[in-house]
């Protein structure tokens, strides 16, 4: 009997390290806190991957910017040095050219029209055109409005003249806030704050949720409705690891991040409201009389600007003609 379950317990053993030696934790970066909605989501998409690979694949998210900015978490994606990373579809403004099209100004009639874009088969194609690049596209995001914060209040175009305000790194971002007369600085996320407390800035712009996290307000007390871009958050897989990956597998991850969309959409929409709220107890003035036409007005021309290929201008076109 004894020796019997000696047999049991070391062929168990051997099963366990079987599975152990097979089960892989892919490691993912992020610029937001753990329990930031984007940083919540890849973790669902882990817990989905798990539940259908029996196990087999986990998904560990490192927050707070430590593996690096979006651009050299990115990089690291590319060379599969890095499983995968979510982050704003800015780092792939050059390199798909297909995401920079969503972030145009005043693109959407409305939210509900954002996502019926993104989270439909406009976004699914648009994730497909990651894969030139070297990545596999899994998940777009809906990342709300993006409104300029700065230090004094921002109604008309004139109050934004001059003003060094910080984007991120993309020539769509920098040519918007150019035809704004505004001054470029480009920079990471993660030096916003210092820069604005330290005045190497005036101003930045960004969603609720991210104006609160980095306590940029602190630095910048007037948060302005311009709500100038939605620009969606983009999770990306790297190719070079995709490929080691079985036809299955490859599915299981790619349905992970549809399935994992309406989760998102609940926490994003439940941060949004709970960050608003907080930045106002924590002394915000919220301007919400923006011309936003003058704004309209003189960012129309980025359009051209950017859109600049029949491709290009076809997807402008379909996604202002998606009902
Ligand atoms: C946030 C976004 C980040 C990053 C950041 C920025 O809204 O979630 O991925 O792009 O903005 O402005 O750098």
């Amino acid at each position: 009997m004894r020796r019997e379950l000696n047999v049991l317990t070391t062929a168990a053993v051997a099963t366990v390290f079987a599975f152990a030696a097979q089960a892989r934790e892919f490691r993912s970066a992020d610029v937001h806190p753990l329990d930031y909605p984007t940083v919540q989501t890849v973790q669902q998409i882990g817990k989905i991957l798990s539940e259908k690979t029996g196990g087999k694949y986990t998904i560990k998210v490192f927050g707070n910017s430590t593996l690096g900015s979006e651009n050299d978490t990115a990089e690291q994606v590319k060379i599969g040095a890095l499983d995968m990373v979510r982050v704003n579809t800015a780092v792939f403004h050059q390199m798909v050219p297909e995401s920079m099209i969503l972030s145009l100004p005043f693109l959407y009639r409305d939210i509900p029209h954002h996502h019926k874009v993104i989270y439909g088969p406009i976004g699914h194609k648009i994730l497909e055109a990651f894969n030139k690049a070297g990545y596999e596209g899994i998940m777009l995001q809906d990342s709300g409005a993006r409104c300029i914060y700065s230090k004094k209040a921002i109604r008309t175009l004139a109050d934004v003249k001059g003003l060094k305000l910080r984007v991120q790194p993309s020539d769509l971002w920098v040519g918007l806030v150019k035809a704004m007369g505004a001054n470029p600085m480009v920079m990471p996320y993660a030096e916003i704050y210092t820069g604005l407390k330290t005045g190497l800035v005036d101003a930045a712009e960004n969603n609720y949720p991210s104006y609160e996290t980095q306590k940029h307000f602190e630095g910048a007390p007037f948060y302005n409705e311009t709500q100038h871009v939605m620009a969606p958050e983009v999770v990306v897989f790297s190719k070079k690891i995709w490929d080691t990956l079985t036809a299955e597998e490859k599915a299981n991850l790619k349905t992970a991040g549809q399935e994992a969309e309406p989760f998102y959409q609940k926490l994003w929409d439940a941060k949004q409201k709970a960050s608003r709220d907080i930045v106002l107890k924590n002394g915000t003035t919220i301007v919400s009389d923006v011309a936003k036409a003058e704004f309209q007005a003189a960012v129309k021309p980025v359009w051209d600007q950017f859109a600049n290929t029949p491709e290009l201008k076809k997807l402008v076109e379909d996604i202002v003609n998606t009902k």
